[in-house]
């Protein structure tokens, strides 16, 4: 079911809330581990804030970056699409070439800690501007979550920026260079829209709890830890 190429109309259900909930600092600072979470995760500028608020529909949601590398911060927005309830997290962008090595360190201990640790997040979303190579940080990116068995797919972004035969080709490339299944790699371009209805059906195979219709069906037998 390919979504037609160019159109701007995201179909789907509508987007009843979408709203920053919280910024963190650290595990402190997160909300509470009630809802699904999907994370955005990429090198700064690839596109991050872009994506999750073309998801959504909205004009203005995540700022998008006016100082690449300063976003030290994990910001939650609560969404409500539909039937489904889930957080989006906007990680800090990495790769700017501009900062230290401390911060650099930061960086790691800040992504890795919620990426490690974080019960309720159920997909990744790994962002790749379509027009460079990726490098060692996305592929050993993905390596270690897939250490960890996190859910994790590829955006690649910015696909407006190339004529329609050679993003086809550069889509085609780059597909089987993350070292995950490449049918995981969808091609994204916020400002037409292409792809986000992919990227939506994708999050929802990944928190089929958000759904309650799901829930119904869904297997009863599910072990629960004691709560009634
Ligand atoms: N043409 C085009 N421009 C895009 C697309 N996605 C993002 N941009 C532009 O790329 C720039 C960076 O986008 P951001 O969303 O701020 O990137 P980010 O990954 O959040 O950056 P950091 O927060 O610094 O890590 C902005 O000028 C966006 O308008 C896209 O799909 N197509
Ligand atoms: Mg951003």
């Amino acid at each position: 079911m390919a979504a037609r190429r160019g159109g701007s109309a995201v179909a789907g259900p509508p987007i009843h809330e979408a709203r920053i909930e919280t910024s963190a600092a650290g595990p402190e600072g997160y909300p509470p581990a009630d809802l699904p979470e999907v994370a955005f995760l990429g090198r700064s500028n690839v596109g991050k804030s872009t994506l999750l608020t073309r998801l959504v529909g909205r004009r203005q949601l995540a700022r998008t970056s006016s100082t690449p590398g300063k976003t030290r911060l994990l910001h939650f927005f609560r969404v409500v699409r539909g039937e489904l309830a889930l957080r989006f997290v906007d990680l800090p962008g990495y790769g700017y070439a501009r900062v230290s090595r401390r911060e650099r360190a930061g960086w790691q201990r800040l992504v890795e800690t919620y990426l490690e640790t974080r019960e309720s997040l159920r997909l990744v979303v790994l962002l790749q501007d379509l027009r460079r190579e990726p490098g060692d940080d996305e592929t050993l990116l993905l390596a270690w979550l897939a250490e960890r068995e996190r859910n994790a797919i590829v955006a690649l972004t910015k696909c407006d920026k190339l004529k329609p035969m050679r993003r086809a080709e550069r889509v085609r490339a780059l597909r089987p260079r993350f070292g995950i299944d490449p049918e995981r790699v969808l091609a994204t371009a916020a400002p037409t829209g292409a792809g986000i209805g992919e990227l939506w059906r994708a999050i929802e195979a990944a928190c089929p709890e958000a759904n309650p219709r799901a829930e119904e069906t869904a297997s009863p037998a599910r072990p629960s830890r004691g709560s009634s």
